[in-house]
């Protein structure tokens, strides 16, 4: 699973990414700070089944307090302006780097505080909105131009599409859906720009994706944040505040889970001061954590569901005792044997039932899994 962080310059892209990667990247207030992508991996946090079952876990990843974090990776990369496709700015080939993306999250600057190309607005009179527009344009442009690439291979019928879409994450069902969808006669793609710019908006409009409504700390945030989210999936964020929990999180100071607890009262008055200002700030649901937007995204916008896999469904262990080490992104809908493929396909191969351990059932190899299953593979072998 791999997520874009995507938006125009200066808007908090990078900011994001190092809160849930904690890995320290160029930010600062000014446009293209990023130019090369950073990539690491970030995590969703969900019940963990070690709570249900009452025992102490052994994850691969981090479990505190019965919240289990599963990694997600992420790619922050270069702001977008309009007319990148026309070379403004960095241009837009850095969109490469998110062909293999299963979404998308832009980051906007909701404040009114920077403008298109991410400059300082005075008056905070910027409007947010327009960042999804340009974004979409461009990201539309991008695509076309890799159509338009191969455009002449088109003649040849759908063949080339599916070869062609799949270096934007589209399988042959998906391009052959597409198809069926959009009433596509493949072949006037090679001379057709009208048909070329309908598949392009497709692929946009396909990807999952969600706003990020950022620095909800200044200007007209409150204000433009109303108007917005009704009408988009957005999430208000002051992530320039949780990156300063994360640094006291990393000093032990604090515990961020989905909260802030703070775990060390050593500190001085005015630190006290600010670690009760981010308490507060991140206590009820009008600013969200980078974690908290994350994982709402992947459960309940991309639909996917965490499956606990467990070899002794007693000790609910792998064969090392390790108890309830692992824990698997799928999609909802997603069988037993989605699970076993998603371990290996030998085990795939070879698997004859499964157990649901929590509800002590068995299941077929074609049954549903469901978000926070623990499931017990059973195979030939
Ligand atoms: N006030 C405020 N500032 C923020 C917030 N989040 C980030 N910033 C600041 O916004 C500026 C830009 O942040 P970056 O994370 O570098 O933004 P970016 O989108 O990666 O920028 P480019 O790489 O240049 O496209 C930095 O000065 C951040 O400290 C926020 O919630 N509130
Ligand atoms: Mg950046």
């Amino acid at each position: 699973m791999k997520i874009g962080i995507v938006g125009l310059p200066n808007k908090g892209k990078s900011t994001f990414f190092s809160c849930l990667t904690k890995i320290k990247v160029d930010i600062a207030d000014y446009p293209f700070t990023t130019i090369e992508p950073n990539t690491g991996i970030g995590y969703i946090v969900v019940d963990c089944a070690c709570k249900h079952f009452n025992v102490s876990c052994k994850p691969k990843t981090k479990c505190i307090n019965g919240k289990r974090f599963v990694p997600v990776n992420l790619v922050d990369i270069a702001g977008i302006v309009k007319d990148a496709h026309l070379g403004k700015g960095l241009g837009n080939y850095f969109l490469d780097r998110i062909r293999d993306a299963d979404a998308l999250l832009q980051v906007i600057d909701i404040s009114g505080n920077t403008d298109l190309s991410g400059n300082k607005v005075i008056d905070n009179s910027a409007d947010p909105e327009k960042e999804v527009s340009i974004f979409k344009e461009e990201f539309v442009k991008w695509v076309e131009e890799i159509l338009k690439k191969h455009q002449r291979r088109f003649r040849q019928g759908k063949e080339e599409l599916r070869k062609v879409l799949s270096g934007l994450n589209f399988n042959e069902y998906d391009t052959d859906n597409m198809i069926k969808k959009l009433n596509l006669e493949v072949n006037k793609l090679v001379d057709d720009d009208n048909e070329v710019s309908r598949v392009a908006n497709y692929v946009y409009d396909r990807i999952p994706k969600a706003l990020i409504a950022n620095k909800m700390d200044l200007g007209k945030a409150k204000e433009n944040f109303q108007r917005m989210k009704n009408l988009y999936d957005i999430y208000p964020t002051i992530l320039v505040a949780e990156l300063y929990a994360r640094r006291l999180e990393e000093e032990n100071i604090l515990e961020i889970t989905d909260s802030i607890k703070q775990l060390n009262f050593n500190v001085d008055k005015d630190l006290q001061k600010k670690i009760d200002i981010l308490t507060k700030i991140f206590s009820g649901n009008e600013v969200l954590l980078s974690t908290q937007v994350l994982t709402d995204f992947v459960i309940n916008k991309m639909n996917y569901i965490v499956v606990f896999p467990v070899e002794d469904e007693h000790k609910l262990s792998d064969s090392k005792g390790n108890i309830l080490p692992d824990a698997f992104l799928l999609k909802k809908g997603s069988t037993a044997i989605d699970l076993a493929n998603a371990i290996h396909s030998d085990l795939a191969k070879n698997l004859i039932t499964a157990v649901d351990v929590r509800r002590k059932i068995n299941i077929s190899k074609d049954h549903e899994l469901k978000h926070l299953d623990v499931i017990k593979l059973v195979t030939g072998k």
